[in-house]
């Protein structure tokens, strides 16, 4: 059980164009941009447009649009950073990791040997 959203949430103010981003990809279902505290060369973003709080909580429909540009997106996040390979994550509710209650996907390209920035 997740709570309900809240449109005070910071990427919903990315979405209504009321605070900036460094957008790298949008369209009528999602928009992405780069991290603000990347982890890695790379590090963006992919949120729907549509309001949803967590992974568990969006619709499947709506989920199954959105992989599809989570998938889009990381092809080109890797290709741009000549990366070996992607870590994708996602953090459901403060229990599970996340800061933000708009839901999103973390593009991580990772490269041989490097870790991740903490
Ligand atoms: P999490 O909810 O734990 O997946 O982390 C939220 C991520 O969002 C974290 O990596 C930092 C990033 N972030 C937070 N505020 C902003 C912002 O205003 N702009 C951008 N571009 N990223 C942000």
């Amino acid at each position: 059980m997740t709570d309900s959203y809240d449109p005070s949430n910071i990427f919903a103010k990315i979405l209504r164009r009321e605070i900036p981003c460094h957008k790298v990809f949008e369209d009528e279902v999602a928009l992405a941009f780069m991290d603000i505290m990347p982890r890695c060369d790379g590090h963006c973003l992919v949120i729907p447009k549509a309001p949803a709080r967590t992974l568990l909580d969006i619709a499947p429909d709506a989920l199954s649009q959105l992989i599809t540009r989570v998938q889009r997106v990381a092809k080109a996040a890797v290709a741009a950073t000549e990366a070996d390979g992607l870590t994708l994550q996602q953090f459901s509710e403060a229990a599970g990791g996340q800061e933000v209650f708009h839901l999103h996907f973390h593009i991580l390209p990772r490269r041989h040997g490097v870790a991740l920035r903490p």
